[in-house]
């Protein structure tokens, strides 16, 4: 005998169904946009639990660290991560410019001569020869006219890259995206417990602990001699359409790897060690403000799951668990973002949409 049947309930509101079991028990929203899977939440260990991992030197790793218990309300996550074509969508509706787009004003930065206050964005340049990797400026060029339309700089656009995701978009940019979709960006420990899929214990997002099982890649990172040479063994030596790589367990697509991907909290290196002390946390919000002792002055929100150019010779922070870092009014050819939305289990369709 089959224990519980589900049924669609007849009443529909927008692209949303309401499913009932057939004890009547249960409910559960159909995704109110499509493209989001369901991530059913519950207690998690956060950060990384690889034994001896190597992130970014050891001290780097420390921000994630020690590790603790989390507990996440369910909710639905873009199954991908935001591309072109989505945002090409959001800027034909509104108009919207992206702070790439905007020159910095004379009066707010007088510092700056006119050349240097104009738009643009931050390319990644692979120098020709081998270089120390204590600089990031060595491989990292501010390009004028580089934004979202243009991502490798002028003379540069989205042919053939409507399925990429969508990069130079700095934290505001991905917030208004996210409001004008009916969404909202994730919380750094929503998109943790997604990234995890079900499995908590693995060193890598994929739920394993080999990086390239069988000798297929997993996820679109970099291979070769780190910053001069990407042998693309992975497929891809830039950005991958989304969806090039199986997805994890709940159906989310490049949780590893692809482009970073921006979550709401404020960065702070001491939040793991301050959240340990005080018991599982539940719905977690991050820090009330800021604060990255490398650079005190700059405000950072949390970003996670690591890029198409994360090395283990310089950086593998899309291990699991690991977490990354930004300035909020920066934007790069390698930071993107994806959306949930928050809708309750189990509440009749009426007071969802309420809620
Ligand atoms: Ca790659």
């Amino acid at each position: 005998m089959i224990a519980c049947v589900w049924v669609v309930a007849a009443s529909l509101i927008g692209l949303s169904a309401v499913v009932v079991g057939a004890n009547g028990s249960e409910q559960l929203m159909a995704p109110a946009h499509p493209g989001m899977v369901w991530i059913p939440g519950g207690e998690f260990v956060m950060g990384v639990t690889a034994p001896a991992v190597q992130i970014c030197g050891p001290a780097d790793a420390e921000d994630a660290t020690p590790l603790h218990s989390v507990y996440v309300d369910g909710f639905w996550m873009d199954e991908t991560e935001v591309t072109n074509e989505q945002f090409a969508e959001f800027v034909r509706a509104t108009g919207y410019r992206t702070i790439a787009e905007l020159p910095l004003s004379a009066e707010e930065f007088p510092q700056l001569t006119p050349e240097e206050r104009r738009d643009g964005s931050l390319v990644f340049a692979a120098p020709e020869q081998t270089v120390p990797l204590v600089n990031y400026r060595a491989w990292w060029q501010f390009r004028t006219g580089a934004d979202w339309k243009h991502p490798d700089g002028l003379g540069s656009d989205l042919t053939g890259r409507g399925r990429f995701p969508v990069v130079h978009v700095a934290y505001a940019d991905a917030a208004a995206y996210a409001r004008w979709a009916g969404k909202r960006l994730p919380t750094e420990a929503e998109w943790a417990f997604a990234s995890r899929g079900g499995h908590t214990t693995a060193r890598y997002l994929w739920d394993g602990d080999e990086l390239a099982p069988g000798g297929k890649w997993q996820a679109n990172i970099w291979q070769g001699h780190f910053p001069n040479q990407n042998t693309g063994a992975d497929g891809f030596v830039g950005l991958a359409t989304v969806k090039s790589y199986p997805p994890n367990s709940y159906g989310l697509y490049d949780m590893a790897g692809n482009v970073w991907e921006g979550c709401s909290d404020w960065y702070r290196r001491d939040t793991y060690e301050s959240r340990s002390t005080t018991g599982p946390s539940r719905n977690p919000q991050g820090p009330a403000e800021s604060l990255d002792p490398t650079e005190p002055g700059v405000l950072k929100r949390v970003q996670r799951g690591g890029s198409f150019l994360c090395s283990d010779q310089y950086c593998s922070r899309y291990v699991a668990g690991a977490r990354g870092k930004g300035d909020v009014s920066s934007s790069t050819n390698h930071l993107g973002f994806r959306c949930i939305a928050s809708i309750r289990v189990g509440v009749p369709a009426a007071d969802v949409n309420r809620g």
